[in-house]
């Protein structure tokens, strides 16, 4: 069960990051999320629960905008943070079935037609479509213009009087979260195969398509809906492009600088989490005649857990306020969402290392919060940018300034 009987904090919130509404919509989750008694045996039956109570309650609405029944007039990277702390704070499969939308349907809210939006954008709101964004590759992973999956415009249909400008999509992508299990994916595949980043075109694939097989499911350690897609002979009307021929690779960059803020919120969550675990057990585990907490040793590593937090809290807090804010350059943002995204995640694997090492052997027990938690933790440092492309990005900025 998700269910839990810690409450997420809120001091943080008080931070001049942060609106009065960013605290209303937080005090309001606090509440909801502990409520939601989700059976997570079954990753997928659960992820779909997730989504349907999520869209009840309103909170998918913070994953689009406003004109398609969203909660404000645009995406706001603070309100995706404060949601995806809260969330992940109480269940990470709750944070990804929440993220999942936002970043499957983000591609559509950036440069999607106005059709395409009203196709789409409002059922995500309502949690009555599963989104996926399709972009890794078997050998296609942080190097996206490697990819190989392969767009044609099919020119055999001329004159049987179908459109001349259907898609015919060949390849296949990986790791696909949601795969299987989404209503519809945005697919990035290449338009011109000798174009590098320049020849990738986003597109918007309904799972019912022929030619799409999303059920080889990929089992990870973490459980949650993941899967390998094949396209073959796959094709999608010209209608499905997503944006510019040949401007997908920018727009799948646009896409997840807005999320990967988010991510570094998600990772503050189970952090959090963690802390709040070590915390309830160094008061309550006795040994040697007094607690576990009367020991400096576990003052001084508490101390370090909560100060590595807010070291990632800081810096994934300033992203989205500068996104929200459009403070400094379009790259000084990118810099800045790659910071909080390294920071937040690596410093929530080690301040949930602490806390599973200071429950001892209740720590490795399968069923312990801090168990799963050192599971859950560990694909962040990897999806929607590695720590390794973090660094690239940050570090490519600070040479060409
Ligand atoms: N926003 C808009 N445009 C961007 C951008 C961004 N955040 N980042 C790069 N671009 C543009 C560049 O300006 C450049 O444009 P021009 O062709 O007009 O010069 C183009 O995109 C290519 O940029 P660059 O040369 O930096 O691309 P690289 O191939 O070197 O890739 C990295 C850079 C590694 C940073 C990128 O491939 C990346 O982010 N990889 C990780 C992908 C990822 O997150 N995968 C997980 C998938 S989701 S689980």
């Amino acid at each position: 069960m998700a269910s839990t009987d810690q409450r997420a904090p809120a001091g943080h919130l008080a931070l001049p990051f942060f609106d009065e509404a960013h605290r209303q919509l937080a005090d309001g989750l606090r509440d909801w999320t502990p409520a939601q008694a989700v059976d997570e045996a079954d990753d997928r039956a659960a992820c779909r629960d997730w989504v349907r109570r999520l869209g009840d309650g309103g909170w998918l609405r913070y994953c689009v905008a406003a004109e398609h029944g969203g909660a404000l007039p645009a995406l706001d990277s603070r309100a995706l943070v404060v949601l995806r702390e809260t969330l992940a704070f109480h269940s990470p499969l709750a944070d990804f079935a929440f993220a999942m939308q936002g970043l499957g349907s983000g591609a559509i809210s950036l440069a999607g037609t106005p059709a395409q939006q009203a196709a789409y954008l409002p059922a995500v709101a309502r949690g009555e479509k599963i989104a996926a964004f399709a972009l890794s590759e078997p050998d296609a992973g942080s190097d996206v213009a490697a990819m190989q999956t392969v767009a044609a415009r099919d020119h055999l249909t001329l004159g049987s009087g179908q459109n001349d400008s259907d898609f015919v999509l060949q390849g296949s992508k990986t790791w696909i979260s949601n795969g299987g299990l989404a209503d519809f994916y945005c697919v990035f595949a290449k338009t011109d195969p000798q174009g590098g980043s320049r020849g990738i075109s986003a597109f918007v694939v309904d799972a019912s398509t022929p030619g799409l097989d999303a059920s080889r499911a990929i089992h990870v350690m973490a459980p949650h809906p993941l899967a390998t897609l094949v396209f073959d002979g796959c094709r999608v009307p010209a209608g499905a492009l997503l944006g510019e021929v040949n401007g997908g690779f920018k727009l799948a960059m646009q896409t997840l600088d807005i999320f990967r803020a988010s991510v570094a919120a998600a990772a503050l969550g189970m952090a959090r989490r963690a802390l709040a675990e070590a915390v309830d057990w160094a008061r309550k585990r006795r040994m040697f005649g007094q607690t576990l907490a009367d020991f400096q040793l576990t003052q001084a590593r508490i101390g370090e857990m909560a100060a590595l937090i807010d070291a990632g809290a800081l810096l994934t807090y300033r992203a989205a306020w500068m996104r929200d804010l459009g403070a400094g350059s379009a790259r000084e943002r990118s810099v800045a969402a790659a910071a909080a995204k390294m920071t937040a995640t690596e410093n929530a694997q080690k301040v949930i290392d602490m806390a599973l090492q200071m429950h001892g052997g209740r720590g490795v027990e399968v069923g312990a919060k801090v168990e799963s938690l050192y599971r859950d933790i560990r694909s962040l440092r990897i999806y929607e940018g590695a720590t390794e492309v973090q660094q690239l990005i940050i570090g490519k900025a600070v040479l060409q300034e």
